[in-house]
């Protein structure tokens, strides 16, 4: 039974291998991602035994993901294939409008995912676990998804496991109204929120100390604002950690934010200190930006000291 349990919906990546608009791009590279099983991944590379509950599609991607993410080192006992169901995929555009800056593009509106329900949570595979992650966009796929995270959700907290909420509202997805609505009841139940400043004004208005604060008051004792290539800050009931992020060249800013959280809660399973947390979490989110792909480049807890002991210098060194 794993030690971290994710629920959501892996996807099949395809990356435009050169910049600019989908419409001029002529090769795309193929990727297994989606923010859970990016997560799982990372926390797989910690150290932890992690597994994901999903659904894929009768098809090739669906074959290709549960191959990857076992492969990966991710149970996929709670992966059924859908019969007739597909797997859902997206295109990632890079570069365009903004330079540095990737854009995502969908196909998977009643993918086999979009069906998981509360049937599909086993309870004693939860159970046994130490945390529970859960994001947004599972919560915006479909009704039986929401219900399903709010099924574990429930489950977890009860059983007295750590639950992590990224809030990942996905505009795409759902509207600011719903998503809202959907993730303030779903607080109770947290323990810990990775949340950026976008995300915090439609949860509760506000951003920075002031949103931490009133999402703290809510039920999470932990709220990490993730502040991209700021780096981030760390509200406790102690009070705020902050770091900034490495200095890294960027190729595809996907993916990062899930790193960073997976590692960041790994290593506060650990019982590591706030701000070594939150440098591994940098670390990891630094590494991903730096190619194409989600998970290929998440480090292993021993490369994120080497990389540390090498970038820590450098900012001594100013
Ligand atoms: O955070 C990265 C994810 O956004 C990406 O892998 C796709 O899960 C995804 C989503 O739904 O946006």
């Amino acid at each position: 039974m794993p030690d971290i349990v994710t629920l959501g919906e892996p996807l099949v990546q395809l990356n435009a291998v050169t910049l600019g608009r989908l419409r001029d791009v002529n090769y795309f590279e193929k990727h297994v991602a989606g923010a859970e099983a990016n997560f799982a991944v990372a926390a797989t590379r910690m150290g932890f035994s992690t597994g994901l509950i999903s659904k894929v599609g009768d098809d090739e991607f669906g074959q290709s993901i549960i191959d990857t993410l076992r492969g990966r080192g991710v149970d996929v006992s709670h992966i059924p294939v859908e019969k007739g169901g597909f797997t859902g995929i997206y295109f990632v555009q890079r570069g365009y409008p903004v330079p540095g800056k990737s854009e995502v593009v969908y196909y998977r509106k009643g993918s086999a995912a979009s069906h998981i329900s509360p049937a599909d949570i086993d309870s004693a595979y939860l159970k046994s676990a130490k945390l529970l992650h859960i994001t947004g966009i599972t919560m915006a796929l479909s009704d039986t998804c929401r219900a399903a995270c709010q099924t574990a959700a429930k489950l977890a907290h009860r059983a007295g496991l750590k639950v992590s909420l990224d809030t990942n509202i996905r505009l795409k997805l759902w509207d600011k109204a719903e998503a809202r609505e959907a993730l303030i009841h779903l607080l109770p139940l947290v323990d810990m929120v990775f949340i950026d400043d976008t995300d915090s004004r439609i949860l509760v208005g506000s951003k920075g100390s002031s949103a931490a604060h009133a999402i703290m008051s809510k039920g999470p004792q932990v709220v990490v604002l993730k502040e991209g290539s700021k780096g981030g800050a760390v509200y406790t009931k102690s009070g705020v950690v902050r770091e900034g992020a490495y200095r890294v060249p960027v190729v595809d800013t996907i993916g990062a934010g899930d790193a960073f959280a997976g590692v960041f809660s790994s290593a506060y399973l650990k019982g590591w200190t706030i701000q070594k947390c939150l440098k591994a979490g940098n670390a990891a989110g630094a590494l991903v930006v730096t190619v194409r792909g989600d998970q290929e480049n998440i480090p292993y807890e021993s490369d994120i000291f080497e990389f540390l002991k090498e970038f820590d210098l450098e900012e001594q060194k100013g």
